[in-house]
């Protein structure tokens, strides 16, 4: 590896970290949209080293996960191979394209010197209290047999395999994700995301003000709901509970309930809660007393309430909430207004939703404007203690189990004398075991269930017989702190060492797809608070990411998505083998935006390609002139390194090349040799696009050293200030004329402009043009008859 891609920790270089997710080895390779990606970073990476930066720019591999697994299902064979061969692939592609990480620092989350630090990092989220085990329902999908995450499932389908999911009861380890809810809002603060990504951390984890407020529902119990519309309390004509309510269960008995119980425990969440869906409801056959106007109301249970949000009930109010509205029209229940906007309403149509307008109908805050209802309502309330103030979020905590095999194993042992017991940390890692077969066990549990001789094993506290948890962990487990471990790949004390993560920390840009700005950005900017807040990465520094940018996608020519099993999928090996890698490299480039969705084409490669070759052949050429002294293409080359670095900058590498491509024009139509400096700018500005190529130019000037290694020219702005040079217009060789002219006009366009000269036009009048001799940045000569 050439020292310029090596990451020097500590050096006194400004360092800069240059981050992009590092991908899921599939069995496929890499395609032309992983190339297009990764190109680009490159780019940006090899322009950072030439500014003089310091450059952090690491490779690694997710590889724990469900397709290798489901391979190996099978085709029998271990899933330690199958991901070593498919690491290998994408690595030899990835030189192929000579992508210039520090390959000194890659990592994969499968091996267990790694995942020692994922399990580590498990048992301190155990330890202070932020992971526990609890009965949760589940989306279960038949056919991976494998519980799934909510994000996991797409359109009530497994993400994987397509198949419908179900619903299932399952005893599962649980992360507190929620207990940073606020910190992972206000976090963001000190970030410079785009606005994109910034809302969607924001509505995932979807933060309501409001209040909770009890009715009492006889026997002394009270029946809690959520609610961000506290001043609407007298319009509250019913209750509605989740089916999975305890009061919902206990009334069991009433006529039609256990039906229905039964009827919504078979949809998916996302069905039930779907706005155009009819709601459907029954009567539990109890009531409970609305603490304002302190009338008897009746408690429904319905499934477009989740048990998940809020407190699993809801005061409903028929003339506010739409789907309180259809509820209450579709079962015969009243509706009574209690807020009037300016212009009147009429309630039978629909409910009024909006805030503006008035209180009506709600003794203790008639009159007052619904935004100082509110505050007043939760005041009213909170003098009998049977409301509060309340914070609502829709983001749950996060479900960590997965019942499979090819995932880090969850380093707990469950004790019958002293609970669960995280794995003491000189005992990790906890190393997965190589089992007979890969299938989820027909109960649902993961294989490695089956191994008893891993599964028994001794308590770390009392000594005595007790069990492995034989759950794994989910994919996000491995990438969520991935990026702190570049930083200190092999240490064996520590997550990564904390002056190296003072030094190398934050990461100054961070490049993935748009599909990760929620999840995964969220998950890992959680993991880091948390390291934070426990003094394992260093203090000053609350968040992991300055900048989060997403790049785009390369769909297959006929539109959908590049795939193995669609058999559409381009891969950058015959590309590079047909037209060679810096042409390939300058398409990807070329294609269009770097944030743009777009089909695939080879339409225009040809033409990249013949740019390639003209590039290296003018340049030969002009190499080999041993280059005059006259400066006259300085102000292009200096142009083209303004505008070259100002895109990549900004990640505009498609404007970039075009820039290039107009220089070259430009340089060819002036005829006259270019001096060895402007030549050796000129092999600088294209390097990061065309590594090989600009390396060859760079030989050729027989420079030493690597072209890579070398400083981004500075721009001398005294040649840009100069943007017009004054040309002189004959006609049979006698002055008539000059004009005013920019540098970089091509030849075309200056004879035209010539021609209409005052005064050369008047000797051209009613002869005949025969000829045009240009003499490039001096004269043009018109001879005519
Ligand atoms: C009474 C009310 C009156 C409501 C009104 C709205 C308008 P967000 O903004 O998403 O937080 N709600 C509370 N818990 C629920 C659950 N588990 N399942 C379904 N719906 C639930 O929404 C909060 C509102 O969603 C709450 O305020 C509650 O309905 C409903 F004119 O309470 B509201
Ligand atoms: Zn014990």
């Amino acid at each position: 590896m050439e020292t310029y891609r090596r990451a020097v920790d500590f050096d006194p270089r400004e360092k800069k970290y240059v981050l992009v997710e590092f991908p899921y080895p599939s069995g496929s390779g890499l395609h032309i949209g992983h190339a297009f990606s990764f190109v680009g970073v490159d780019v940006y990476a090899r322009y950072q080293r030439m500014l003089g930066y310091n450059v952090l720019f690491p490779m690694g591999w997710d590889a724990f996960g469900l397709p290798t697994e489901n391979y190996a299902i099978r085709s029998g064979r271990k899933p330690q191979d199958v991901t070593r061969e498919n690491i290998a692939v994408y690595r030899r592609q990835m030189e192929m394209l000579d992508l210039s990480f520090d390959w000194t620092r890659e990592i994969a989350t499968t091996d267990p010197e790694y995942y020692r630090w994922t399990q580590w990092i498990f048992t301190q989220l155990f330890k202070q209290g932020l992971a526990y085990k609890k009965e949760m329902p589940i989306n279960w999908c038949p056919r991976c047999k494998v519980g799934l995450a909510n994000e996991e499932v797409i359109d009530g389908r497994c993400e994987r395999c397509g198949a419908e999911t179900q619903r299932r009861m399952i005893n599962q380890w649980v992360v507190r994700i929620t207990a940073y809810a606020d910190r992972l809002i206000d976090g963001l603060e000190g970030t410079q995301f785009i606005e994109k990504v910034r809302a969607a951390q924001i509505n995932w984890i979807g933060r309501s003000e409001g209040a909770v407020i009890q009715f009492p529902v006889g026997g002394g119990e009270l029946l809690e709901v959520f609610t961000t519309r506290p001043d609407t309390l007298w319009g509250a004509m019913f209750m509605v509970i989740a089916p999975e309510h305890p009061l919902a269960q206990a009334a069991r008995s009433s006529p039609g309930v256990e039906d229905y119980l039964n009827s919504s425990q078979r949809k998916s969440e996302l069905e039930r809660v779907e706005l155009t869906r009819e709601k459907t409801g029954v009567f539990s056959g109890v009531y409970a007393r609305n603490p304002g106007s302190g009338e008897r109301i009746p408690v429904w249970i319905s499934d477009f309430v989740l048990m998940s949000y809020g407190t699993g009930a809801i005061m409903a109010v028929p003339a506010h909430d739409q789907r309180d509205f259809e509820f209450a029209r579709k079962y015969g229940l009243p509706v009574r207004p209690v807020v009037v906007p300016p212009g009147g309403w009429d309630y039978d149509s629909a409910a009024y939703e909006g805030l503006e307008g008035a209180l009506v109908n709600s003794p203790p805050i008639d009159g007052l404007p619904v935004k100082q209802a509110i505050p007043a309502a939760v005041e009213w309330l909170s003098r009998d203690g049977s409301g509060r103030r309340a914070v609502s979020y829709h983001l749950r905590d996060w479900i960590f189990s997965r019942q499979h095999y090819w995932g880090e194993p969850i380093p707990m042992i469950a004790c019958q004398q002293c609970g669960w017991q995280p794995v003491p940390d000189e005992q990790l890692p906890v190393v997965l075991p190589t089992v007979e077969k890969y299938q989820p066990t027909d109960t649902g549990e993961s294989p490695l269930a089956n191994i008893s001789e891993w599964v028994n094993t001794s308590c770390p506290k009392c000594g005595g017989p007790a069990r492995r948890e034989t759950d794994t962990m989910p994919n996000w487990a491995g990438s969520d702190w991935y990026f702190l471990r570049f930083i200190d790949p092999h240490n064996e004390r520590t997550v990564a060492d904390l002056e190296k993560l003072r030094y190398w920390l934050p990461v100054d840009i961070y490049i993935g797809g748009d599909e990760h700005n929620t999840l995964h950005l969220l998950y890992s900017r959680f993991i880091y608070q948390f390291l934070h807040d426990h003094g394992y990465v260093p203090e000053g520094i609350p968040e992991p990411y300055i900048r989060r940018y997403s790049h785009g996608v390369i769909l297959a020519e006929d539109g959908s998505r590049m795939s193995k099993s669609r058999g559409n999928v381009t891969t950058p090996d015959e590309l590079v083998e047909h037209y060679g890698l810096d042409a390939t490299r300058m398409y990807l480039m070329f294609i269009g935006p770097f944030d743009a969705t777009m089909a695939w084409s080879k339409k225009a490669l040809v033409g990249v390609k013949r740019f390639h070759d003209r590039f290296e052949a003018f340049f030969s050429a002009q190499a080999s002139l041993a280059g005059g002294t006259e400066r006259a293409s300085a102000p292009i080359i200096h142009r083209l390194i303004r505008q070259v670095g100002e895109d990549i900058a900004v990640l505009k590498f498609n404007t970039a090349v075009a820039k290039i491509m107009e220089a070259l024009n430009d340089l060819q139509s002036y005829g006259e040799p270019l001096n060895r400096g402007d030549l050796r700018c000129l092999s600088q500005v294209i390097a990061p696009f065309a590594p090989g190529l600009a390396q060859r130019c760079w030989q050729q000037l027989g420079l030493p050293g690597s072209v890579h290694a070398s400083r981004w020219p500075e721009v001398d702005e005294t040649l840009l200030a100069q943007q017009t040079i004054t040309i002189s217009i004959q006609v049979n060789g006698k002055l008539r004329g000059t004009l005013e002219i920019d540098p970089g006009l091509p030849e075309n366009d200056v004879i035209a402009r010539a021609r209409l000269v005052e005064g050369v036009a008047r000797f051209m009048d009613n002869r005949i043009e025969k000829r045009v001799i240009y003499v490039p940045r001096k004269t043009v000569n018109f001879v005519v008859s």
